[in-house]
C-alpha cells in the first residue's frame, strides 16, 4: 500500500516537474527583451523631446476674454503633457488677433506653445 502511494506521489511529482518546462520558452522572452533594453532606453527620451517642444493641443471653454490684451481664461480639460487636471486658468496668446472672433462661452481647440511655456497659446479656434 505504501509503495503504491509512493509511486503515485512520484508520478504526480513527475507530472508536476514536467509542467514547469512548458513556461520555459516564455521565460526566455524577458531575456530577449533585456538584450534589446539599450535600444529601448533611447526611445522614451526621443519620444519626450517632441512633446516638450510642443505644441500641445487641448480643448476648453472660454470663461473670460480680453482680446486687446491677447489674454483669455479657459476652462480647459486635463492636459497630461503638462500634468494639469481640468481647471479654469488664464493664458496669453502669441498674437491677440486670434481672439477677435471669439467670445465667452465658445468651445475652443487650442495649442499651448510647449511644455516649457504652457500658459502661452499659439493657436486657438472655435470648435
Ligand atoms: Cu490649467
Amino acid at each position: 500500500m505504501q509503495k503504491t502511494t509512493l509511486m503515485m506521489t512520484l508520478s504526480v511529482l513527475a507530472m508536476a516537474a514536467c509542467s514547469p518546462q512548458a513556461p520555459e520558452p516564455a521565460a526566455s522572452a524577458p531575456v530577449a527583451e533585456t538584450q534589446s533594453a539599450p535600444a529601448m532606453a533611447d526611445m522614451p527620451m526621443a519620444a519626450e523631446a517632441p512633446a516638450a517642444a510642443g505644441p500641445i493641443t487641448s480643448m476648453g471653454k472660454i470663461v473670460a476674454i480680453n482680446a486687446e490684451a491677447g489674454a483669455v481664461t479657459l476652462e480647459h480639460q486635463a492636459i497630461p503633457e503638462v500634468k494639469w487636471d481640468a481647471m479654469s486658468m488664464g493664458f496669453t496668446t502669441t498674437d491677440p488677433a486670434m481672439l477677435k472672433d471669439l467670445k465667452v462661452g465658445d468651445m475652443v481647440v487650442f495649442d499651448l506653445m510647449s511644455a516649457a511655456e504652457p500658459t502661452k497659446i499659439s493657436r486657438i479656434v472655435k470648435q
